[in-house]
């Protein structure tokens, strides 16, 4: 799942190295841990996480639980787990198989790949013998409609499109009396990125959920943009609450560190990755996978 996130694996590996040299020496391994946290920092760690993980080592290390390698890593990957595991997980396929139609509303700024991605979860979902339909409800933007649509006609997978400039709330609703004539099982929403102001953008979200009544507000993001995926999560979060993330471009990501971020600071899960531009690309995130690659226990 995880091809690249080597920049995050070598701060790591570098600070390993370096602290097994230095187990004798509290001092000097409390010194390192400075570093450590810029370090991590620079390879998208939020700052909050960043402290964090340093702290709790800082104590460990006082406490003289760190004595060889092998307790080193193991203490990190203790540390970063809890992040996860306090996030929870999500089972969505599980969850849009038990109540019809199961509603959801995809958030994201433009260019992350909202779009795409909704076409991905489409296409898995009705792999997974579901019947799912996409709603454009980003009228904002004509693109946005030609978008989806574009992908409907790819994908086979039935798309309701609303006017260009039509109020989406209104098409969000029509769209769920639509969805549930026919029988739809997946209402997988798309809505607009951008407006003229983050105040517009807030406004129409609300009204949008006020109407559809998601049963899931999933925010894309794209892990390239680094440190913005989580302003932007907490952004999404204040305006319309974030149930989880998909974190997209995960095939050429490098620095490694948004997951960790978005689960510390939002304390939600990462339900699926984005691993290309097929609609095939689309993995579900396990952490333990993650960190087998970015703090493998074994070196
Ligand atoms: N490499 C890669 N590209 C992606 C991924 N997801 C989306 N893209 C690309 O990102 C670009 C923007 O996607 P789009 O769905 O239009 O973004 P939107 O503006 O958020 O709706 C497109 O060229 C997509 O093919 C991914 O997981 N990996
Ligand atoms: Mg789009």
């Amino acid at each position: 799942m995880f091809s690249k996130l080597s920049k995050l694996r070598d701060v790591f590996k570098k600070f390993i190295d370096s602290a097994a040299s230095l187990l004798t020496s509290k001092d000097k391994l409390l010194d390192l841990l400075e570093d450590l946290k810029l370090e991590l920092i620079s390879k998208d760690v939020a700052y909050e996480a960043a402290e964090d993980i340093a702290s709790k080592l800082r104590v460990l290390i006082l406490e003289g639980k760190i004595r060889d390698r092998k307790t080193l890593v193991e203490s990190l990957r203790g540390i970063i787990s809890s992040y996860f595991e306090n996030a929870g997980s999500v089972d969505l396929l599980g969850l849009a198989s038990v109540k019809k139609p199961f509603k959801i509303l995809f958030m994201g700024v433009n260019g992350v790949g909202k779009t795409t991605t909704i076409a991905k979860v489409a296409v898995y979902f009705r792999e997974q013998g579901l019947r799912p339909l996409m709603v454009a409800a980003d009228t904002f933007r004509a693109a946005a409609q030609e978008q989806l649509k574009k992908h409907s006609e790819r994908t086979g997978i039935p798309v309701f499109m609303g006017r260009y400039g039509v109020d989406p709330a209104s098409v969000a609703y029509d769209a769920i009396q639509f969805a549930q004539s026919r029988g739809f099982d997946v209402l997988l929403v798309d809505t607009a990125g951008r407006m003229h102001t983050d105040v517009d953008l807030v406004n129409e979200l609300r009204k949008i959920a006020k109407v559809v009544k998601p049963d899931f507000k999933l925010l894309v993001v794209d892990a390239l943009t680094g440190n913005d995926a989580v302003e932007q999560a907490r952004f999404f979060n204040e305006a319309v609450g974030v149930d989880g993330f998909i974190v997209t471009k995960f095939d050429a990501y490098e620095e490694g560190g948004v997951p960790i971020s978005l689960v510390y600071v939002l304390k939600k899960p990462v339900i699926y990755v984005g691993t290309g531009q097929s609609y095939r690309d689309l993995k579900p995130f396990n952490y333990l996978e993650y960190l087998d690659k970015v703090l493998p226990v074994e070196e």
